[in-house]
Protein backbone atom coordinates (compact mmCIF):
# COMPACT_ATOMS: atom_id res chain seq x y z
CA UNK A 1 0.00 0.00 0.00
CA UNK A 2 1.57 3.80 -1.00
CA UNK A 3 0.14 6.86 0.40
CA UNK A 4 -0.48 9.56 -2.02
CA UNK A 5 -1.07 13.76 -1.24
CA UNK A 6 -3.83 15.53 -2.91
CA UNK A 7 -4.42 18.92 -2.56
CA UNK A 8 -7.97 18.82 -0.46
CA UNK A 9 -9.20 21.62 -2.02
CA UNK A 10 -8.40 24.52 -4.56
CA UNK A 11 -7.29 24.52 -8.04
CA UNK A 12 -5.75 21.07 -8.75
CA UNK A 13 -7.73 18.97 -6.37
CA UNK A 14 -9.89 18.47 -9.20
CA UNK A 15 -7.99 17.06 -11.57
CA UNK A 16 -5.56 15.57 -9.45
CA UNK A 17 -9.00 13.20 -8.55
CA UNK A 18 -10.01 12.86 -12.36
CA UNK A 19 -6.61 11.62 -13.15
CA UNK A 20 -6.55 9.03 -11.09
CA UNK A 21 -10.01 8.23 -12.07
CA UNK A 22 -8.70 8.06 -15.65
CA UNK A 23 -6.15 5.26 -14.70
CA UNK A 24 -8.52 3.55 -12.99
CA UNK A 25 -8.30 4.83 -9.27
CA UNK A 26 -11.20 5.54 -7.03
CA UNK A 27 -10.79 7.37 -4.26
CA UNK A 28 -13.35 9.32 -2.57
CA UNK A 29 -13.42 13.16 -2.55
CA UNK A 30 -12.31 14.64 0.40
CA UNK A 31 -15.23 15.80 2.31
CA UNK A 32 -14.98 15.47 6.02
CA UNK A 33 -11.91 12.39 6.10
CA UNK A 34 -8.26 12.88 5.56
CA UNK A 35 -7.53 9.71 4.31
CA UNK A 36 -9.62 7.61 1.72
CA UNK A 37 -8.53 4.00 0.71
CA UNK A 38 -9.50 3.04 -3.11
CA UNK A 39 -10.79 -0.29 -3.84
CA UNK A 40 -9.50 -0.41 -6.92
CA UNK A 41 -5.57 -0.45 -6.52
CA UNK A 42 -3.41 -0.26 -3.23
CA UNK A 43 -3.20 3.40 -2.53
CA UNK A 44 -4.40 5.56 -0.03
CA UNK A 45 -5.20 9.49 -0.87
CA UNK A 46 -4.00 11.57 1.97
CA UNK A 47 -5.42 15.39 1.14
CA UNK A 48 -3.67 18.61 2.42
CA UNK A 49 -3.12 21.63 1.89
CA UNK A 50 -0.37 22.07 -1.33
CA UNK A 51 1.98 24.15 0.51
CA UNK A 52 2.37 20.81 3.16
CA UNK A 53 2.63 18.74 0.06
CA UNK A 54 6.14 18.92 -0.53
CA UNK A 55 8.01 18.30 3.15
CA UNK A 56 5.05 15.42 3.81
CA UNK A 57 6.97 13.81 0.72
CA UNK A 58 10.34 14.42 1.54
CA UNK A 59 10.00 13.43 5.15
CA UNK A 60 8.39 9.86 3.90
CA UNK A 61 4.90 10.70 5.58
CA UNK A 62 3.31 10.01 1.93
CA UNK A 63 5.17 7.88 -1.21
CA UNK A 64 3.63 10.24 -4.01
CA UNK A 65 2.35 13.86 -4.34
CA UNK A 66 0.57 15.65 -6.66
CA UNK A 67 1.30 19.40 -6.66
CA UNK A 68 2.67 22.60 -8.42
CA UNK A 69 6.35 22.54 -9.54
CA UNK A 70 6.41 25.85 -8.23
CA UNK A 71 6.06 24.50 -4.18
CA UNK A 72 8.29 22.01 -4.79
CA UNK A 73 10.60 25.39 -6.44
CA UNK A 74 10.30 27.21 -3.50
CA UNK A 75 10.23 24.64 -0.79
CA UNK A 76 13.09 23.74 -2.07
CA UNK A 77 11.72 19.62 -1.34
CA UNK A 78 14.61 16.81 -1.44
CA UNK A 79 12.00 14.78 -3.59
CA UNK A 80 11.94 13.09 -7.22
CA UNK A 81 10.35 14.46 -10.15
CA UNK A 82 8.28 11.41 -11.28
CA UNK A 83 6.87 13.24 -14.40
CA UNK A 84 4.50 16.83 -15.58
CA UNK A 85 1.14 16.14 -15.59
CA UNK A 86 0.10 18.72 -17.79
CA UNK A 87 -2.31 20.48 -15.96
CA UNK A 88 -1.90 23.08 -13.30
CA UNK A 89 -0.33 25.34 -15.90
CA UNK A 90 0.75 28.95 -15.04
CA UNK A 91 4.14 31.21 -14.69
CA UNK A 92 5.32 33.30 -11.84
CA UNK A 93 6.23 36.79 -13.14
CA UNK A 94 7.06 40.33 -12.17
CA UNK A 95 3.97 42.59 -13.20
CA UNK A 96 4.03 46.59 -12.43
CA UNK A 97 1.51 48.69 -11.90
CA UNK A 98 0.78 49.56 -15.45
CA UNK A 99 1.79 53.71 -15.65
CA UNK A 100 5.08 52.41 -14.39
CA UNK A 101 8.26 53.35 -16.94
CA UNK A 102 9.72 50.14 -16.21
CA UNK A 103 11.78 49.02 -19.39
CA UNK A 104 13.83 46.58 -17.90
CA UNK A 105 14.86 44.39 -14.69
CA UNK A 106 17.37 47.43 -14.07
CA UNK A 107 13.85 49.25 -13.07
CA UNK A 108 13.38 46.74 -9.84
CA UNK A 109 16.95 47.63 -8.22
CA UNK A 110 15.93 49.27 -4.78
CA UNK A 111 12.33 48.44 -5.30
CA UNK A 112 10.35 46.56 -2.43
CA UNK A 113 8.24 43.52 -4.52
CA UNK A 114 5.47 41.57 -2.97
CA UNK A 115 5.06 37.45 -3.29
CA UNK A 116 4.80 34.51 -1.23
CA UNK A 117 7.68 32.77 -3.38
CA UNK A 118 10.51 34.61 -1.76
CA UNK A 119 12.40 31.84 -2.25
CA UNK A 120 12.14 31.53 -6.47
CA UNK A 121 12.39 35.37 -6.53
CA UNK A 122 15.47 35.80 -3.98
CA UNK A 123 17.06 33.06 -6.26
CA UNK A 124 16.41 35.10 -9.97
CA UNK A 125 16.66 38.70 -8.60
CA UNK A 126 20.74 36.90 -7.10
CA UNK A 127 21.43 35.54 -10.52
CA UNK A 128 20.62 38.85 -12.25
CA UNK A 129 22.40 41.26 -9.53
CA UNK A 130 19.68 42.93 -8.62
CA UNK A 131 19.00 44.33 -5.18
CA UNK A 132 15.71 44.73 -4.29
CA UNK A 133 13.37 44.47 -1.43
CA UNK A 134 11.19 41.50 -0.98
CA UNK A 135 8.26 41.48 0.90
CA UNK A 136 6.46 38.50 1.89
CA UNK A 137 2.91 38.55 1.52
CA UNK A 138 0.94 34.77 1.80
CA UNK A 139 -2.27 36.09 -0.02
CA UNK A 140 -3.56 39.07 -2.40
CA UNK A 141 -0.37 40.13 -3.28
CA UNK A 142 -1.39 41.79 -6.32
CA UNK A 143 -3.59 44.59 -4.12
CA UNK A 144 0.04 45.64 -2.82
CA UNK A 145 1.08 47.94 -5.20
CA UNK A 146 -2.28 49.97 -4.73
CA UNK A 147 -2.32 49.61 -0.88
CA UNK A 148 1.46 51.01 -1.15
CA UNK A 149 3.17 47.90 0.59
CA UNK A 150 5.11 47.49 -2.41
CA UNK A 151 6.27 48.89 -5.56
CA UNK A 152 5.93 45.90 -7.50
CA UNK A 153 5.00 41.92 -7.57
CA UNK A 154 6.17 38.66 -8.01
CA UNK A 155 3.09 36.00 -8.30
CA UNK A 156 1.32 33.38 -10.33
CA UNK A 157 -0.38 34.43 -13.29
CA UNK A 158 -2.38 32.15 -15.49
CA UNK A 159 -4.56 34.41 -18.08
CA UNK A 160 -3.27 37.62 -16.90
CA UNK A 161 -7.13 38.76 -16.00
CA UNK A 162 -5.92 39.45 -11.94
CA UNK A 163 -2.99 41.62 -12.87
CA UNK A 164 -5.17 43.79 -15.68
CA UNK A 165 -8.11 44.00 -12.55
CA UNK A 166 -5.24 44.72 -10.65
CA UNK A 167 -3.89 48.12 -13.39
CA UNK A 168 -0.92 45.76 -13.34
CA UNK A 169 1.43 44.66 -16.23
CA UNK A 170 3.39 41.83 -16.36
CA UNK A 171 6.93 42.73 -17.08
CA UNK A 172 9.23 39.01 -17.08
CA UNK A 173 8.36 35.74 -16.79
CA UNK A 174 10.81 33.99 -14.04
CA UNK A 175 9.32 30.51 -13.71
CA UNK A 176 7.04 28.10 -16.02
CA UNK A 177 4.66 25.56 -13.79
CA UNK A 178 2.40 22.80 -13.83
CA UNK A 179 1.18 20.11 -11.46
CA UNK A 180 4.01 17.32 -11.24
CA UNK A 181 3.57 13.82 -9.89
CA UNK A 182 6.86 13.54 -6.92
CA UNK A 183 7.28 10.65 -4.55
CA UNK A 184 9.77 10.20 -1.60
CA UNK A 185 13.52 9.10 -2.07
CA UNK A 186 14.88 5.90 -1.72
CA UNK A 187 11.86 3.65 -2.42
CA UNK A 188 11.58 -0.19 -1.23
CA UNK A 189 10.77 -2.54 -3.91
CA UNK A 190 7.14 -2.81 -3.72
CA UNK A 191 6.61 0.93 -3.62
CA UNK A 192 9.14 0.90 -6.70
CA UNK A 193 6.66 -1.85 -8.56
CA UNK A 194 3.34 0.16 -7.58
CA UNK A 195 4.41 3.33 -8.99
CA UNK A 196 5.92 1.98 -12.08
CA UNK A 197 2.83 0.51 -12.88
CA UNK A 198 0.93 4.32 -12.27
CA UNK A 199 3.54 5.85 -14.48
CA UNK A 200 2.81 3.26 -17.04
CA UNK A 201 -1.11 3.92 -16.95
CA UNK A 202 -0.34 7.91 -16.86
CA UNK A 203 1.99 7.95 -19.60
CA UNK A 204 -0.83 5.89 -22.15
CA UNK A 205 -3.60 8.29 -20.61
CA UNK A 206 -1.05 11.49 -21.32
CA UNK A 207 -0.44 10.30 -24.55
CA UNK A 208 -3.83 9.84 -25.18
CA UNK A 209 -4.75 13.74 -24.31
CA UNK A 210 -5.60 15.78 -27.21
CA UNK A 211 -5.49 13.50 -30.01
CA UNK A 212 -8.57 12.18 -32.27
CA UNK A 213 -8.77 9.42 -33.99
CA UNK A 214 -10.18 10.12 -37.90
CA UNK A 215 -11.97 7.44 -40.44
CA UNK A 216 -12.57 7.97 -43.78
CA UNK A 217 -13.44 6.94 -47.40
CA UNK A 218 -10.26 7.75 -49.69
CA UNK A 219 -9.92 7.66 -53.64
CA UNK A 220 -7.50 4.59 -53.98
CA UNK A 221 -5.06 7.21 -56.34
CA UNK A 222 -5.09 9.32 -53.26
CA UNK A 223 -3.42 7.11 -51.08
CA UNK A 224 0.25 8.19 -50.76
CA UNK A 225 -0.88 11.90 -50.04
CA UNK A 226 -3.15 11.33 -47.78
CA UNK A 227 -0.25 8.98 -45.15
CA UNK A 228 1.88 11.99 -46.46
CA UNK A 229 -0.63 13.84 -44.64
CA UNK A 230 -1.32 11.89 -41.51
CA UNK A 231 1.89 10.86 -39.80
CA UNK A 232 0.00 8.53 -37.76
CA UNK A 233 1.66 6.34 -34.53
CA UNK A 234 3.12 3.67 -37.28
CA UNK A 235 1.15 4.65 -40.66
CA UNK A 236 -2.85 4.68 -41.05
CA UNK A 237 -4.64 1.29 -41.43
CA UNK A 238 -5.69 1.03 -45.11
CA UNK A 239 -8.69 -1.59 -45.64
CA UNK A 240 -10.32 -1.65 -49.23
CA UNK A 241 -13.70 -0.55 -49.44
CA UNK A 242 -16.78 -2.71 -51.45
CA UNK A 243 -16.23 -0.01 -54.13
CA UNK A 244 -13.61 -0.32 -56.63
CA UNK A 245 -10.94 2.59 -56.23
CA UNK A 246 -11.73 3.62 -53.28
CA UNK A 247 -10.35 2.98 -49.64
CA UNK A 248 -10.78 3.64 -45.69
CA UNK A 249 -8.49 5.17 -44.00
CA UNK A 250 -8.17 5.26 -40.31
CA UNK A 251 -5.25 7.31 -38.17
CA UNK A 252 -4.93 9.19 -34.89
CA UNK A 253 -3.72 12.93 -34.98
CA UNK A 254 -3.58 15.64 -32.47
CA UNK A 255 -6.64 17.50 -31.83
CA UNK A 256 -5.05 20.94 -32.37
CA UNK A 257 -4.75 20.16 -36.14
CA UNK A 258 -7.99 18.42 -36.92
CA UNK A 259 -9.38 21.44 -39.02
CA UNK A 260 -6.00 21.84 -41.54
CA UNK A 261 -5.67 18.09 -41.64
CA UNK A 262 -9.71 17.51 -42.62
CA UNK A 263 -9.38 20.30 -44.73
CA UNK A 264 -6.24 18.77 -47.21
CA UNK A 265 -7.75 15.68 -46.80
CA UNK A 266 -11.51 17.16 -48.76
CA UNK A 267 -9.34 18.27 -50.80
CA UNK A 268 -8.11 15.16 -51.99
CA UNK A 269 -11.11 13.88 -52.30
CA UNK A 270 -11.45 12.19 -49.02
CA UNK A 271 -15.32 11.76 -48.02
CA UNK A 272 -17.68 10.43 -45.14
CA UNK A 273 -15.05 11.73 -42.45
CA UNK A 274 -16.13 10.61 -38.43
CA UNK A 275 -13.68 12.10 -35.67
CA UNK A 276 -13.86 10.35 -32.65
CA UNK A 277 -11.82 11.04 -29.28
CA UNK A 278 -9.92 8.75 -27.82
CA UNK A 279 -10.04 7.16 -24.80
CA UNK A 280 -6.51 5.43 -24.05
CA UNK A 281 -3.20 4.84 -26.18
CA UNK A 282 -0.90 2.07 -24.89
CA UNK A 283 2.27 2.14 -26.89
O1 LIG B 1 -5.53 25.89 0.27
P1 LIG B 1 -4.25 25.56 -0.40
O2 LIG B 1 -3.03 26.11 0.31
O3 LIG B 1 -4.14 24.09 -0.70
O4 LIG B 1 -4.31 26.25 -1.86
P2 LIG B 1 -3.69 27.62 -2.38
O5 LIG B 1 -4.74 28.67 -2.25
O6 LIG B 1 -2.34 27.88 -1.82
O7 LIG B 1 -3.43 27.26 -3.90
P3 LIG B 1 -4.40 27.26 -5.17
O8 LIG B 1 -5.42 26.19 -5.04
O9 LIG B 1 -4.85 28.64 -5.52
O10 LIG B 1 -3.31 26.84 -6.28
C1 LIG B 1 -2.68 25.60 -6.25
C2 LIG B 1 -1.66 25.53 -7.38
O11 LIG B 1 -2.34 25.72 -8.63
C3 LIG B 1 -0.60 26.60 -7.39
O12 LIG B 1 0.47 26.32 -6.50
C4 LIG B 1 -0.14 26.58 -8.84
O13 LIG B 1 0.79 25.53 -9.04
C5 LIG B 1 -1.42 26.21 -9.60
N1 LIG B 1 -2.07 27.36 -10.30
C6 LIG B 1 -2.40 27.36 -11.63
C7 LIG B 1 -2.45 28.54 -9.78
C8 LIG B 1 -3.03 29.28 -10.83
N2 LIG B 1 -2.98 28.52 -11.95
C9 LIG B 1 -3.54 30.61 -10.56
N3 LIG B 1 -4.01 31.27 -11.49
N4 LIG B 1 -2.39 29.04 -8.52
C10 LIG B 1 -2.89 30.25 -8.28
N5 LIG B 1 -3.44 31.07 -9.23
C11 LIG B 1 -3.93 32.41 -8.76
C12 LIG B 1 -2.82 33.44 -8.63
O14 LIG B 1 -2.28 33.41 -7.33
C13 LIG B 1 -3.53 34.75 -8.90
O15 LIG B 1 -4.18 35.23 -7.75
O16 LIG B 1 -4.84 32.95 -9.69
C14 LIG B 1 -4.59 34.34 -9.88
C15 LIG B 1 -4.10 34.60 -11.26
O17 LIG B 1 -4.89 33.98 -12.20
P4 LIG B 1 -5.20 34.68 -13.61
O18 LIG B 1 -5.87 33.60 -14.41
O19 LIG B 1 -6.12 35.82 -13.33
O20 LIG B 1 -3.89 35.12 -14.21
ZN1 LIG C 1 -1.35 26.84 -0.54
Amino acid sequence: MIRIAIQSKGRLNEESLSLLQDIGIEVDAPKRKLLSKSQTFPIEALYLRDDDIPRVVSGGSATLGIVGLNEIEEKGADVTILCRLGFGTCRLSLAVPKGESCDGLGWFSGKRIATSYPNILRKYLDEKGIDAKIEVITGSVEIAPAVGIADAIFDIVSSGSTLIANGLREVETVFESEAVLIARRDLDAEEQALIDDLLFRIESETVSRGKKYLLMNLPQSSLDEAIRILPAMRSPTVMPLASPGWCSLHSVIDAADLWTKVRQLKAIGAEGILVMDVDKIIL
